[in-house]
């Protein structure tokens, strides 16, 4: 494989493709939150206000995406809608690339994937909601997300707000120490889940603002020379923070709904986000959107300085 390759099947936008070849600052942002995170139309006019964000922070947004057995780094409104609209789009992980390049299908990826296209284009940070882990149950049900594996092996940084308590956090964290997966929270001691500020986990290890964490970057890639992926947990601002006891109660709901129609597999995720999103009458979906709209601003702040430090 080589890089002539992949120039066939990944199509670069021509704003992505220019902040490439100059070397400037590019923020990638991944579309399973578009087309199975979010409800219609706030999940297009997320997708469109973060791309906005990112170049009002002096970087180039990279919303990547497979779309007919392409995959897409750098997306028009009119693909956005699409993934945002269209019914059948498949959610995609890294295993699932192989299969839409060779149909020439579509599909949203998830962490793990657009951390595998980023990586392929040689771009180091990443935007998002919340990463996948250890499933509540895993000890039984094996259900550990591909975002850990991605983590493990692709050396992108990305920026979420912690982890959702649908999943087992400690495990989770425990099984990226064991990967050797550098887990650092933004301005917090404790590690953040998703909804709320708390999860009455410690912080890995704590570092304050964009500059901070750009040099964690250039030690883990550039000075030690590690090969990982980066997960930089961003708490939600306090003023959109959803108390952990509060949130609970409809995450042991949803999971208890989960158990007993029997959902498993890649549908496990997308079922706990909308059923809570229902119960919350919709708080929840507002906590969402501004997690991702904070994690974005600071993704694009590391990413600017990640890109002086390479100069
Ligand atoms: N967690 C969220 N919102 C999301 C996701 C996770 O709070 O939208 C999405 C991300 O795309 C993540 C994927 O990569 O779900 C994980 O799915 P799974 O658990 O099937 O690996
Ligand atoms: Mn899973």
């Amino acid at each position: 494989m080589n890089r002539e390759s992949f120039s066939k099947i990944v199509l670069r936008s021509k704003d992505v493709a220019a902040a490439l070849a100059s070397k400037r600052p590019i923020v990638a942002l991944e579309s399973t939150i578009i087309s199975h995170g979010l409800p219609y139309p706030q999940n297009v006019e997320l997708a469109n206000e973060v791309e906005t964000i990112v170049r009002d922070h002096g970087a180039t947004p990279a919303t990547i995406a497979v779309l007919d057995g392409a995959c897409c780094v750098g997306l028009d409104a009119a693909q956005l809608e699409r993934l945002a609209s269209e019914p059948g789009v498949h959610k995609a992980t890294t295993r699932d690339l192989p299969w839409l390049i060779a149909t020439g299908a579509t599909g949203a990826t998830t962490v793990a994937a657009t951390m595998r296209v980023a990586a392929m284009c040689n771009i180091p940070v990443f935007a998002t909601g919340g990463i996948g882990g250890v499933h509540r149950g895993a000890e039984t049900s094996f259900d550990v997300s591909a975002d850990l594996t991605e983590l493990a092996r692709t050396p992108v940084a990305v920026v979420s707000a912690g982890i959702k308590s649908i999943l087992d956090i400690s495990l989770t964290l425990e099984r990226l120490e064991t990967f050797g997966v550098p887990v650092v929270v933004n301005g917090s001691d404790e590690f953040p889940s998703f909804y709320s500020r708390t999860s009455g986990l410690p912080a890995p290890r704590r570092l304050d603002g964009a500059i901070a964490l750009a040099r964690f970057l250039h030690a883990a890639w550039n000075e030690l020379g590690l090969t990982t992926g980066i997960s930089i947990a961003n708490p939600i601002p306090p003023a959109d923070e959803i108390p952990a006891a509060e949130i609970g109660v409809f995450i042991k709901e949803a999971l208890t709904e989960l158990d007993s129609r029997g959902i498993s597999g890649q549908d496990v995720t997308p079922f706990l986000l909308a059923r809570i999103a229902e119960r919350t009458e919709g708080r929840s979906l507002l906590a969402n959107l501004a997690l991702v709209r904070n994690n974005v601003v600071t993704a694009t702040q590391i990413a600017v300085e990640y890109a002086k430090m390479q100069a």
